[in-house]
């Protein structure tokens, strides 16, 4: 069955103070040791090209998603800082690899985004390439975070993504982005849709978040954080 983590965890605690102590979903079980901490995110560096790439000595950690869809806003909602990562209103403008150290546990690549339509050709295509050579030569890929915002139906180059890491066998999280912008009931609905129309792999995980700055609740984050650190672990 599908795991629908980040959204059942927080609407539950949102709607239902009295959950059972028992439930494995309790609140309790959320204050859990994490292996990140993840108020130590720091800024690593930024990779124009393969050859830039840092050191595969830590477990590496990938944000890939449609440009805009909200790779720098998790960024900085993981680590509690919103300087962290340059969030654009232009869709497009990130043009590297953008790399972000975990508390010397684990390194966070933010990949340039795809599908924008402002950036001239010659940018899109060198960012395309950018991708299609770092996913070629980096082996040491542990986990790929693919972005897709919650309102939209997924696009082609979603879908191509995840085709993509479906072939290879890279182990991936769903994320879903940008909750806020729904009630719970149209989150509901549209996971509901999209459960029905990707072609996801059974073992992997769904989160739906929101890092609206706006928004402090920043749904789904903790969950996320959780999973992260389980997965860097393991
Ligand atoms: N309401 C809301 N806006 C978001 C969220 N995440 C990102 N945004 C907005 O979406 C736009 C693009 O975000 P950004 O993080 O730069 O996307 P990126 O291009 O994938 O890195 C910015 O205007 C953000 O403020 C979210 O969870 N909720
Ligand atoms: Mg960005």
């Amino acid at each position: 069955m599908r795991t629908l983590v980040g959204f059942s965890l927080n609407f539950w605690a949102k709607t239902d103070k009295k959950a059972d102590k028992n439930d494995k979903f309790d609140t309790l079980d959320r204050v859990i040791y994490m292996a990140i901490n993840y108020g130590k995110i720091r800024y690593l560096k930024t990779c124009a090209s393969t050859k830039d790439l840092p050191g595969e000595d830590l477990p590496e950690i990938v944000l890939a998603g449609r440009s805009n869809v909200g790779k720098s806003s998790l960024v900085n909602a993981l680590g509690g800082n919103k300087k962290l990562a340059r969030v654009s209103q232009t869709p497009g403008k990130t043009q590297q690899i953008i790399y972000f150290d975990m508390d010397s546990q684990a390194i966070l690549a933010d990949l340039p985004g795809y599908g924008f339509s402002k950036a001239s050709k010659d940018k899109s295509k060198g960012f395309s390439e950018l991708c299609d050579n770092y996913f070629r030569v980096r082996k040491g890929i542990d986990l790929v975070l693919l972005l897709i915002d919650i309102r939209h139906e997924p696009s082609k180059d979603d879908i191509g993504m995840l085709n993509y890491l479906n072939s290879v066998g890279l182990p991936y999280f769903l994320v879903f982005t940008k909750c806020d912008k729904l009630s719970a009931q149209q989150v509901r609905k549209q996971l509901q849709m999209m459960s029905n129309s990707l072609d996801f792999a059974e073992d992997a995980r769904v989160f739906a978040v929101s890092s609206s700055e706006t928004n402090p609740q920043k749904s789904g984050i903790n969950d996320l954080k959780q999973a992260l650190s389980d997965e860097v672990c393991k």
